[in-house]
Order: C-alpha cells, then sequence, then structure tokens
C-alpha cells in the first residue's frame, strides 16, 4: 500500500492543488474567456550578480500582464520570486511553484546555470516552463515541458561572428570566457565553432571566474599576440570591468560579445569604454514595426527608461503564453504545454515568432554595435 501512495503523490497528475477546473474556459482566440486568472509564476535574478537582466525581465513581464489584464477576457495573476542569482534559490522557488503555491506556467530562470538545475524540477512536475533569456545549449533537452523564447548563443554567434569578419577584416582574434558558468562555457563553445567556421584564427584562449573582476595581466597577455579583435564569452558583472580595463590598457580594437552583453548596465557603467562593442541580438531595438514602437513606448511611460533586449523577451514571453492559453482557451498546465509547442508565426515584438520542434526560439536576430551610448545595428 505505501508503495501505491508514494505512486500517486509523485505522479504529475496529482501535484496541482491549483484551481485547475476553473480554468477552462469558452470560447476560442480572441473570444475566450475564463473566469479565473490563470497564476503566472516568474522566477527571475532580482538581487545577486545576474540582477540587471532580472530588473528589466521584471518591469516587461508586469507591462505584458497589465495589458492583458485590461484588454480582459483571459487573465493573469502572476507572481514574481527571486532566485538571487543562485540555482539553490533558484530550487526552492520552483518547489514552491510545482507544489504549495501551484502555477499554471513558470517563467525564467533568468539564467541557464539555474536553469540547470530547476527545470528537471517543472518538467517532473508536468509544469510547462517558458525560458525569456537562457541561450546555452541543453536546456529545452531537459524535457518536453522546457520551452524558450530566446535565441540560443549557437543560434546567433554565427551571424555575430559572420558580421564582425565582414566589418573588420578579421583575421586573428583572442578569445576570452569565464569557465564557470552554464551560459559562458555555451557561448565560449559557439564562438571557437563560429570563428573556426569563417577562418578566423584563435591565437590564444584565455579563461578566468564569473566572480573575476581584475582582468589587467590577463589583458596584457591578450594584448601580445595583437589580435584583431577579443571575442567574450562573459556575464555583465565580469564584461563591464574587462571591457573598461582593455581600453584602459590602450586596446582599441572591437570586443565582441555574447548574449551577457545585451544589457545597457554595459553603457552606463562601462561609459565610453563601452563603445566598438559587437553583439548578436534577439530585439532590434531600432525597428519601426508598431509592436515594437507600442511597447517602447508604453515600457518608457512605465518605468522612464528605455527597455532592453531582456524587457523585450518577457514581455514576448507573456505574448506567447497568452496565445497558448487562448489557442485552446485553457489555463491548464497540460493544455498551456500543447498549445505552446503548437505556436507559429506569432507576431511578437521579437519578430514573427515560433517554437522549433525542439522548443526553442525561430526569429530574426540582429548584430549591434555599441556607438554614441547606444547600440545600433552593424552595417
Ligand atoms: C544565460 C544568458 C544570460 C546572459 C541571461 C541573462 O544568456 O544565462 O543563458
Amino acid at each position: 500500500a505505501a508503495a501505491v501512495t508514494l505512486a500517486a503523490c509523485t505522479s504529475a497528475d496529482e501535484t496541482s492543488a491549483g484551481p485547475e477546473g476553473e480554468l477552462v474556459g469558452s470560447g476560442t482566440g480572441d473570444e475566450c474567456t475564463i473566469d479565473s486568472p490563470v497564476p503566472v509564476g516568474a522566477v527571475l535574478s532580482l538581487t545577486g550578480a545576474a540582477a540587471s537582466y532580472g530588473e528589466t525581465q521584471r518591469n516587461g513581464l508586469e507591462l505584458a500582464v497589465d495589458q492583458l489584464n485590461e484588454a480582459g477576457g483571459v487573465t493573469y495573476e502572476l507572481t514574481v520570486e527571486d532566485d538571487q542569482t543562485d540555482p539553490k534559490q533558484g530550487i526552492t522557488v520552483f518547489e514552491q511553484f510545482t507544489g504549495s503555491d501551484p502555477q499554471s506556467v513558470i517563467i525564467g530562470p533568468t539564467l541557464s546555470n539555474t536553469a540547470k538545475q530547476t527545470d528537471p524540477i517543472a518538467h517532473e512536475a508536468g509544469t510547462p516552463v517558458l525560458g525569456i533569456s537562457n541561450t546555452a545549449e541543453g536546456i529545452t533537452e531537459i524535457g518536453n515541458y522546457v520551452f524558450r523564447d530566446s535565441l540560443t548563443e549557437s543560434a546567433v554567434i554565427p551571424e555575430t561572428v559572420a558580421a564582425a569578419t565582414e566589418a573588420y577584416g578579421l583575421q586573428d582574434v583572442v578569445v576570452m570566457y569565464s569557465n564557470d558558468d552554464a551560459f559562458t562555457e555555451s557561448g565560449y563553445e559557439a564562438f571557437a565553432a563560429a570563428l573556426d567556421e569563417v577562418g578566423v584564427e584563435v591565437s590564444e584562449t584565455i579563461t578566468f571566474s564569473k566572480s573575476d573582476t581584475e582582468f589587467r595581466a590577463l589583458l596584457e597577455q591578450a594584448a601580445s599576440s595583437d589580435p584583431d579583435a577579443l571575442v567574450v564569452s562573459a556575464l555583465i558583472e565580469a564584461a563591464v570591468p574587462l571591457v573598461t580595463q582593455a581600453r584602459e590598457a590602450g586596446m582599441q580594437m572591437p570586443i565582441i560579445g555574447g548574449n551577457g552583453f545585451n544589457s545597457p548596465q554595459l553603457m552606463a557603467d562601462a561609459g565610453d569604454a563601452a563603445e566598438g562593442v559587437v553583439v548578436g541580438a534577439a530585439w532590434n531595438s531600432t525597428a519601426d514595426d508598431p509592436l515594437t514602437t507600442e511597447f517602447i513606448q508604453s515600457y518608457e511611460d512605465e518605468y522612464g527608461a528605455q527597455p532592453d533586449q531582456f524587457a523585450a523577451q518577457a514581455y514576448a514571453g507573456m505574448t506567447l503564453v497568452d496565445s497558448a492559453v487562448r489557442a485552446g482557451c485553457s489555463g491548464e498546465r497540460e493544455a498551456i504545454r500543447e498549445n505552446l509547442a503548437g505556436l507559429s508565426d506569432v507576431p511578437t515584438v521579437l519578430g514573427e515568432f515560433s517554437f522549433t520542434d525542439g522548443r526553442d526560439a525561430e526569429h530574426p536576430a540582429v548584430v549591434q554595435v555599441v556607438e554614441d551610448g547606444s547600440f545600433a545595428v552593424l552595417e
């Protein structure tokens, strides 16, 4: 009898104590109405080293939920919890969102490094997860409850490297990356493969820790081979001092970064040193289609600052959740999973969005360069 009880407790169907029955509505698409608000749990890094990403993610989610709730028919109850940039805290919140405080879908966590540990919990519990900023390899492979709207490093970096190689005539580069984070390691792999593909020589590969802030000795080592560019896979807390100290050391070559560089904190904290940083992005902040311009305007009205890529991916995440909920007119977990998987060509601030068969993001990317303190398209 004990074995039977245990099996019942751990089966995906039994783990939800939520109001699932009330989450099935009537009508479809724009006509769908669901009486109870659909519970959405977000797990974001609001404190710790990744807080600058998490902060704008929260803004993007809250803005989207406010707008969706105002439109009505289907409403959302958003609960945002801080993972403190710590996988252990991420696990605690995922256990909460799949257990005592059940959510129909979990958005996040901010970092791939955390997602690798948290997403199996949601998958096991039968709760769909939508990553909005995870770009490392091996996230959606965790299982078929795991989705992401963030383009991977392996999707974006080949375009970044090809565009930079063409723009600057690169022949040889030095690669620097932190080798203690799932995202930065995956970004390194993507850079190495992409550089090889276009025939750019890597004269040296230098590793550091994600918590390092002192790069002068490593930069001196990098400068000694006189590279045409520095290629860096780092999170923002290391990227800012690395870029700043490179410029202080007189290194004026392009610095090519991965997704970690897609934060306006780079320009805010590195100032002029950020000029000439090249980074591939999932969101074109200079696009002038109505969805993008209205998003930028309403974000600025609400928060008094320009949105960044992470805010846009968060905002688009709620567009996708809403599309999936409306497609089945159901806020139940299994319906959301099924209907997310079926989404294609959804108009979002990221462009026309589809999921691949592997539940990864498919939409256009853009290669940007910091010019006069903001991201411009690299021509
Ligand atoms: C990851 C990333 C970070 C830069 C997200 C904020 O891409 O951890 O996958």
